[in-house]
């Protein structure tokens, strides 16, 4: 079968390079610095979301936690190098693969964990479960399980920023198998048209559940889909924090300036399967070894003893903090109740003079 190559580039082919933010500190200062805080900043956050997941498939595993559960294990640089980016007014919107956002955009991993458990005391009432976390209070609007279902969502939340006169952005998350879908052309059109505040970010992958990017298209390439309604388009290497970063830094200035919608495509890896139940047979050990071997935790733990911004030591004590995080997520969660049973009548969208209901 023949399978994507996420090649990872900075080369970019259309306009200016969405790295041109960092280079441009000696013209105009940076509103968004790397600075070695971001680097502390982008671990703790990448370590939270792994280790969380890690514990979570245990559990998955352990029955504890049921129905789906879609792990981001490999890709967390594109939240993180987000994280650095946006600020808590602004809103993300995403898929399924929804723990990690959830957590990096500010949901405490006890909330994200009832969720998976859930139990009432998570972020969704425990009504949702692992594809429908979401926090009005955190600006994350979830958490969908219809593949592309998010994206006109994510342009409509964008505009309603622009229509209240606020600077704010929406970053509308997508995978490469969301890209096909019509409603994602008719979103794109309207985004351009209406100069709309949204930053589209295709999370490449490589994979809609076990079929590759290649199978399902002819431009394998997916920034260029956006170029056809001349919306400022970039492939960013996914795996690398400073490079989510720069092209985030560069679309959030966009938008904030008025000059509306990127698209980025961020060539990224799941280590594990596209669910807890696959076995993943449709890609070789040797194509995900090839990606670990990129892993962006050990980048930035690198560049972290490289550059003298931390000791080993002071490392290991993050991992603690966050092992301590996570475990009292666990404890949390097994201790709450479920959700009463009169909640099946909450929360439900009703419209009283809905034309087809008969009453
Ligand atoms: C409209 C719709 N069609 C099909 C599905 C079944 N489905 C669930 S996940 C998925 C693959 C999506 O892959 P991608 O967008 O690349 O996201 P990833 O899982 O890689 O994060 C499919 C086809 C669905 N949930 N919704
Ligand atoms: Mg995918």
């Amino acid at each position: 079968m023949s399978t994507l190559k996420v090649e990872n580039t900075k080369t970019i082919k259309n306009g200016s390079s969405p790295a041109s933010s960092v280079k441009k500190t000696t013209e105009k200062p940076n509103p968004h610095p790397i600075t070695d805080a971001t680097y502390v900043k982008w671990y703790e956050e990448m370590v939270l979301m792994r280790k969380f997941e890690e514990r979570a498939g245990q559990l998955y595993g352990q029955q504890k936690i049921k129905g789906f559960c879609h792990l981001y294990i490999g890709q967390e640089a594109v939240m993180a190098g987000t994280m650095s980016v946006i600020g808590p007014d602004d809103s993300i919107i995403t898929a399924y693969r929804d723990h990690a956002h959830a957590l990096a955009k500010g949901i405490s991993a006890r909330e994200v964990m009832a969720e998976l458990f859930a139990k009432a005391t998570g972020c969704s009432k425990g009504k949702g479960g692992s594809m429908h976390m979401f926090s009005k209070e955190h600006k994350f609007f979830g958490g969908h399980g219809i593949v592309g279902g998010q994206i006109p969502l994510g342009a409509g939340i964008a505009f309603a920023e622009k229509f209240k006169g606020t600077q704010n952005v929406c970053v509308c998350y997508m995978g490469d198998g969301a890209v096909r879908q019509g409603a994602f052309n008719e979103t794109f059109n309207m985004a351009m048209l209406w100069k709309i505040p949204v930053i589209f970010v295709c999370e490449n992958n490589g994979y809609a559940m076990g079929t590759s990017v290649a199978r399902t298209t002819n431009v394998t390439d997916i920034y260029k889909l956006g170029l056809g309604y001349e919306m400022p388009s970039f492939p960013v290497n996914g795996m690398r924090c400073e490079d989510v970063h720069a092209a985030m830094s560069d679309a959030v200035d966009r938008a904030r300036r008025g000059d509306g919608p990127t698209f980025l495509e961020m060539r990224t890896y799941r280590y594990k399967g596209h669910s807890m139940s696959d076995p993943a047979k449709y890609r070789s050990k040797d194509e995900v070894e090839e990606y670990k071997a990129k892993d962006p935790i050990e980048e930035v733990h690198k560049t972290l003893l490289d550059k003298k911004i931390l000791t080993e030591e002071q490392i290991d004590a993050i991992n603690q903090k966050v092992k301590d995080i996570v475990e009292d997520s666990v404890v949390f969660a097994e201790e709450s109740p479920y959700p009463d049973p009169s909640e099946l009548f909450t929360d439900v969208y009703v419209q009283q003079d809905y034309p087809y209901i008969l009453s």
